[in-house]
């Protein structure tokens, strides 16, 4: 074989061309974490695939990521380094060399150091790139700068809080457990968007007589496509799961025996629904009381339920809770204990590392103030002392960003200096004093995990850095050093940091070699079998209820809205508006293919009516926080009272702003989460 493959290379060779085939891993942000196959030919990507072997990918890619090569070899691509020469916005900028950029870069932070103390740095960074090396690359020299951190919440901060007060540590159920369900939930969650590869798993449960249900308040691509859709009131999933759960009570249609010995604390949450109103339930969820009881009755019916919770349902002020009900309705269904077709997912923890091993906070001579991304704007603008450096990489925080309105005035100030490291030109790189090339992942080497299956990989670039860009990784451990900083984390390679990272890390398998798993292989965890219960936490039981202190609830519960529930927003903003994640779009990147673009607001028609809107009108749709312009798309998919925008376009003129001018920086109940999904908006035709 090895042979044949030789004496095929030499004859290409020969023939002048060199092809290859190289694995690689989508670093995207998303749950499925595809393996890839680059085909290399002279040095230069041709094709990008789906890896077949990859155990649950299998083959097939987004159609987001078929065409990333245009954005490797595009001409937009930032390639060197570029100084600012325009005014802040306005996009012009002028190349310098990288000595230059080294003396600015250090010149300037130093300058700020020594003036106002590190707590005037501010770095802001997320997941542009998932895979862990380069995603926390600059975690240790901020560390060791002395400054302010960043509270990363934008993404899982109110769902990973809520998980952890009733699950512990414990991982997801594996999505392929989902194949033999009889009936998938799809709660808050686009499976034909944002977690491409569970459909196919939907689709083999269907086969087998499976049914998918989604609970959306707008029927998304998903909800189109399933068995059946329930349309809940944005921020009332907890109305819903509890009033579910209320019915099981009362219709005595539990397993006192499984409670008793899997669970903790029911009998607290069984007081409180069993006292509370069912017009409590009904009203805040938008789920009538005979729907409600049908939807129980199958949820019993079928022993074979999964749970895909979505992310999306918990950026609201009652997001926490959302996840907090819809788990103990899994408990109360008896999903944890695992079985054919049983299981819950919300992420899956498949790995655990010590992030320590790729952060370093053992640096920090003491522990700086810490900064909720979701409010960068107001840390931007009002905070005391204020911030004179920001370092932003792996983020675009002013189309990502809530109240990016806020977020722009910040920008603009003339005593800030604002460093962007990206590969393309973002809204955000338009207002950098200093603008740095950054690689794409085809262009380094890294490990990445995945939070929608249980597999992690390492993959070799496939091919050099493009021009003079650099990766998150040799920016930060150059400028380290530069800037004098000599700590041992600033002279790891990334494979010393792969292995450091490897070292302690729960759910890998035993048998692996200790540089770490071969380029291109994949490794399965060892946590969650496949039928397995979840339990590993919490003495392996579910735990209803507990005693969290004064701020929060022991139990899942009731609670108010935010702006929703506001009767000043409510008077002069009368829609609910969503802003969900666009089939094209990942959070804001590829907003660069859309230029001109305003994307779409869905608007039930009736609304449209009073507003005098019409099928693809441009329309304000504006709040006391900024105004955009989309174009309307009268659909019975969402209900009366609420607009959906899918997709963070990028804005369409310069001092336009991205869908984000409406969103506000209120957090959510757990976690410090955003509220994305909670704008108070008008409507008006252009
Ligand atoms: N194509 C594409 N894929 C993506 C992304 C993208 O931008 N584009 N983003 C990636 C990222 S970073 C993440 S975190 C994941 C997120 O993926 P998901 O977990 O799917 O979360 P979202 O897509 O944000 O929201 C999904 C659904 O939540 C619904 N929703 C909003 N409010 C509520 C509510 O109160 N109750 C209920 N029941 N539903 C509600 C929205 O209407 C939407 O249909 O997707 C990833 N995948
Ligand atoms: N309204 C609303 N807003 C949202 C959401 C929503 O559903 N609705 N979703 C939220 C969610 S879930 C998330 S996770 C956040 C994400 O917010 P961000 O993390 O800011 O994500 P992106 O907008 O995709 O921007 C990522 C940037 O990283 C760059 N990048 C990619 N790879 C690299 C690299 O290797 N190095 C460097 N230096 N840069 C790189 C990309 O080019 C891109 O510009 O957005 C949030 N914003
Ligand atoms: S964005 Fe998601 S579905 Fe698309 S290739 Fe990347 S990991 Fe796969
Ligand atoms: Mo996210």
């Amino acid at each position: 074989m090895v042979a044949d493959k030789e004496r095929a290379g030499a004859r290409r060779l020969r023939a002048g061309i060199v092809k290859e085939e190289r694995k690689t891993v989508c670093p995207l942000d998303c749950p499925d974490s595809c393996g890839m196959v680059a085909t290399v030919e002279d040095g230069r990507i041709v094709s990008l695939r789906g890896d077949r072997d990859h155990p649950f990918t299998r083959g097939f890619i987004c159609r987001k990521m078929r065409r990333y090569i245009e954005r490797v070899y595009t001409e937009d691509r930032l390639l060197y380094p570029q100084v600012r020469t325009g005014a802040k916005g306005d996009g012009r900028f002028s190349r310098i060399g990288w000595d230059e950029a080294w003396d600015i870069l250090t010149t300037r932070l130093a300058a700020v150091v020594n003036r106002h103390g590190g707590e005037a740095v501010l770095p802001y960074s997320y997941a542009g790139n998932m895979g862990v090396v380069n995603r926390f690359a600059g975690h240790a020299f901020f560390y060791r700068l002395g400054a302010l951190r960043l509270d990363e919440t934008i993404c899982f901060a109110a769902a990973g809080a809520a998980w952890a007060r009733h699950c512990g540590t414990a991982p997801g159920s594996p999505p392929e457990v989902a194949a033999d369900a009889e009936l998938i939930v799809a709660w808050g969650i686009n499976i034909k968007v944002t977690n491409v590869h569970f459909w196919p798993l939907v689709a083999e449960a269907r086969q087998k007589g499976g049914r998918l249900l989604v609970i959306d308040p707008y029927r998304n691509a998903t909800g189109r496509a399933a068995d059946r859709f329930v349309a809940v009131k944005p921020g009332g999933d907890a109305a819903l799961a509890l009033g579910l759960i209320k019915f099981l009570v009362e219709d005595d249609r539990l397993d006192r025996a499984m409670l008793e010995r899997q669970t903790i604390g029911f009998e607290r949450l069984e007081g409180y629904l069993r006292g509370t109103p069912w017009q409590e339930f009904t009203t805040a969820s938008g789920v009538g009381r005979t729907e409600m009881a049908e939807l129980a009755r199958t949820l019993h019916r079928n022993s074979g339920t999964f749970f895909r919770i979505g992310v999306g349902l918990t950026r609201n002020s009652r997001g926490g809770m959302a996840v907090r009900a819809i788990l103990s309705l899994a408990a109360v269904l008896g999903l944890f204990q695992g079985g054919p077709g049983r299981g819950v997912l919300l992420s899956t923890l498949a790995f655990r590392g010590n992030r320590d091993r790729l952060q370093f906070p053992e640096l920090a001579e003491h522990r700086t103030p810490i900064v909720n991304m979701i409010q960068l704007g107001q840390a931007l603008t009002v905070r005391q002392p204020a911030i004179r450096a920001l370092f932003v990489y792996n983020a675009n925080p002013l189309s990502a960003c809530s109240d990016a309105r806020t977020v722009r005035r910040g920008l603009c100030r003339d005593d800030l200096f604002t460093v962007v490291h990206d590969q393309v030109m973002t809204p955000t790189a338009r207002y950098a004093d200093l603008l740095l090339p950054a690689t794409t992942f085809l262009e380094n080497r890294d490990l990445y995990t995945a939070y929608g299956h249980f597999h992690l990989g390492v993959v070799d670039p496939v091919i050099p850095p493009q021009g003079e860009a650099i990766s998150n990784f040799d920016l930060f451990q150059t400028l380290a050093r530069k800037m004098g900083f000599a700590e041992a984390p600033f002279r790891q390679t990334v494979d010393a940091r792969i292995t450091g990272f490897l070292q302690d890390m729960e759910g890998l398998p035993a048998d692996i070699p200790a540089a770490g798993p071969t380029a291109g292989t994949w490794l399965q965890s060892t946590r969650g079998g496949r039928n397995g219960g979840l339990f590993a936490g919490n003495d392996g039981r579910f735990v209803f209820s507990a005693d969290h202190g004064p701020e929060e609830p022991p139990f899942a519960c009731l609670t108010k809205p935010g702006e929703f529930g506001d009767p000043d927003l409510r008077s002069r903003f009368p829609f609910k508006l969503l802003i969900p994640p666009h089939p094209d779009l990942l959070n804001s990147t590829f907003g660069e293919r859309y230029a001109g673009e305003h994307g779409t607001v869905l608007i039930h028609p009736e609304d449209a009516a009073t507003a005098g809107a019409g099928e693809g009108d441009l329309v304000r749709i504006e709040n006391h926080r900024g105004r955009i312009v989309r174009r309307a798309r009268l659909s019975r998919d969402t209900q009366r009272g609420l607009l959906v925008a899918e997709g963070l376009f990028w804005p369409v003129e310069p001092d336009d702003g991205g869908i984000n001018d409406l969103s506000s920086q209120k957090l959510s109940d757990m976690g410090g989460g955003a509220t994305f999904h909670e704008s108070r908006v008008a409507i008006a035709r252009l």
